[in-house]
């Protein structure tokens, strides 16, 4: 068991169709620890960071219009095995392949407005977070 944290963010439609209680409670509810949360809307410089792996992709003009088109919920989430679970907990990308019980698999039914963002990695965590909160932000 490692205590761990993850990046996670709430996406335009989450918010617009007011969803974010019910995520932010979701994750709660499983054990997670909720170390810093804000209300934003993203720069498009903060979008290009955030999906620079997407970067080549034909999508990705698309989903920096979408990311940056209303307010974003950003959150640090700590726990155990904190990147992998939170993954099991969003389900897949395409709203229509996500497992129902999963965040998407509930809420979504699209594969780019599909309700949240989590971390995938260790490493993604270390990008993703620095993009919105400085060190003073984490509890
Ligand atoms: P995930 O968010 O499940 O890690 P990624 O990293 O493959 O998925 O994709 C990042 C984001 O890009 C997704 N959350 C989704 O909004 C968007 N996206 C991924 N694939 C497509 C696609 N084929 N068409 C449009 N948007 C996409």
């Amino acid at each position: 068991m490692s205590v761990e944290r993850t990046f996670v963010m709430i996406k335009p439609d989450a918010v617009e169709r007011k969803l974010v209680g019910e995520i932010i409670s979701r994750f709660e509810r499983k054990g997670f620890r909720i170390v810093a949360l804000k209300q934003l809307r993203m720069t498009r410089e903060q979008a290009e960071e955030l999906y620079s792996p997407h970067r080549e992709k034909p999508f990705f003009k698309d989903l920096v219009d979408f990311a940056t088109r209303g307010p974003v919920v950003v959150m640090i989430v700590e726990g155990n095995s904190a990147v992998d679970v939170v993954r099991l907990m969003i389900g897949s990308t395409d709203g229509r392949k996500a497992a129902p019980g999963t965040i998407r698999g509930d809420y979504a039914l699209d594969i780019q407005e599909n309700v949240i963002h989590a971390s995938d990695s260790r490493e993604s965590f270390e990008r993703e977070h620095r993009i919105f909160f400085s060190k003073e932000e984490l509890a």
